[in-house]
């Protein structure tokens, strides 16, 4: 299509738009405003640069597939990374877990990671306009082979994941305060029982003491803000976590934390959608992991589907975007990854711009006059609208590829590039 289809194609759905109460230029305005974290993990099936434990174990979190081309160092996944955000409107941010580390090919324990080992990731991010995100890692690790960390029965295991988290927290306070962008280090254990537990309250006051001992250091929450991350079970944890949804949501509020919802931590029909709301009341953030659970917690690549719009929507329409801080969380190695990338960040942004399509001013009058007539009529009538319009404009002024033209970039970038990793 060319420049002169797409403008023309924009004004009339501008117009369509008008005519349902929506400013659609305004809509863009304020998409380009939300920043969207791009989980490192995608490029390399969670694998890290650490060279020794590096094997993903522990937590149940795993990659399956056998695509070929998976990014073997930094480079190649700074590389991916760049190649990813160039099919991708607006300015981004990078989510990078410990285990990434630049160590310049000498082992650092999680224990004795400094600043210094993310330096050229935080230089890498500022010459890409890109702010960071960070996670302690604690998997794939000896000391976490058992399953436990931060509630291991074992106190010198137990301050040894507290060290881990402390390092983090600094390592975090300076992404922030060199790249000028609050950083959110989330964290996430993976510590739970596969079989029915006798004492379910050992392990979760172990972390909630493990915790207050990594959170005890008070950081300045323009440059960082902590997280912690619940979830239901894990291959090999089958029958208890300690760091449940009630046991984080208790504690995030308790001790005024950012609370992270991922998408795929709950029970196969049970959505995240609907605990926006009540977190942004008690929190003083939020962070999403935007994942796509199929049966089970399996981190599928994200579509375009009808949670995920859902989500987008509770965001848009709770007025607290300034509150909220968007990741995504998933892995997939059965498919070109540089594409999982793509595919997952433009459906999130495909469904904030259609969250910011919507008259939610004149839906939300509707429904306290009680009309829910109207309320019905005029969403069902704003399905049908032309926000694909809208989005192949919002593409091609950033300069992105529009429609399907990402794909061919990403077929040159397999032959030239992935083809030649062996
Ligand atoms: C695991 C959590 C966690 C991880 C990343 C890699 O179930 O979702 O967020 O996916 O830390
Ligand atoms: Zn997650």
């Amino acid at each position: 299509m060319t420049d002169q289809t797409l403008i023309q194609a924009y004004q009339i759905a501008k117009e369509q738009y008008a005519s349902a109460g929506v400013d659609a230029d305004a809509a863009m305005r304020r998409l380009e405003t939300i920043p969207i974290s791009l989980h490192c993990w995608q490029g390399d099936d969670v694998g890290g640069f650490e060279k020794v434990g590096a094997k993903l174990e522990g937590g149940g979190i795993q990659a399956t597939g056998n695509y070929p081309g998976k990014a073997r160092s930094i480079a190649e996944l700074r590389a991916d990374v760049e190649k990813a955000l160039s099919m991708v409107p607006g300015k981004h941010r990078l989510n990078l877990h410990a285990c990434y580390l630049d160590n310049g090919g000498k082992f650092i324990d999680r224990n004795e990671m400094l600043p210094e080992h993310f330096q050229s990731w935080i230089d890498w991010a500022k010459s890409n306009g890109l702010g960071m995100d960070f996670n302690p890692t604690y998997f794939s690790h000896p000391k976490a082979a058992d399953g436990f960390t931060l509630t291991h029965p074992d106190k010198g295991i137990r301050d040894f994941w507290i060290e881990h988290g402390i390092c983090c927290r600094k390592i975090g306070a300076e992404m922030g305060r060199q790249l000028g962008s609050t950083t959110v280090t989330n964290v996430w254990i993976p510590d739970g029982y596969k079989d029915i537990p006798i004492d379910r309250t050992g392990p979760r006051e172990r972390l909630t003491d493990s915790l207050d001992k990594m959170f005890a250091e008070p950081i300045d929450p323009k440059i960082h803000l902590d997280a912690v991350e619940a979830k239901l079970f894990g291959i090999g944890a089958e029958s208890y976590t300690a760091g449940s949804h009630e046991y984080y949501l208790a504690y995030a509020v308790s001790r005024q934390k950012v609370l992270t919802l991922d998408a795929g931590h709950f029970h196969p029909t049970e959505v995240i959608s609907d605990k926006l709301s009540c977190v942004l009341m008690f929190c003083p953030g939020l962070l999403l992991h935007v994942s796509r659970p199929v049966r089970w917690d399996s981190d599928h690549v994200v579509i375009l589907d009808d949670e995920l719009q859902a989500i987008a929507k509770e965001l848009v329409r709770s007025g607290k975007l300034d509150k909220v801080h968007i990741g995504l969380d998933y892995f997939d190695a059965s498919i070109n990854r540089v594409a999982a990338w793509v595919i997952g960040t433009r459906n999130m942004l495909k469904a904030l711009l259609i969250a910011e399509l919507e008259p939610t001013a004149a839906l939300k009058a509707a429904e306290l006059k009680m009309d829910f007539t109207e309320r019905l009529a005029m969403l069902e009538e704003q399905k049908s609208l032309p926000w694909a319009a809208v989005w192949d404009y919002y593409c091609m002024q950033k300069g992105v590829p529009v429609g399907r033209a990402w794909f061919d970039e990403i077929r040159k970038y397999e032959t030239n590039v992935l083809a030649k990793r062996a």
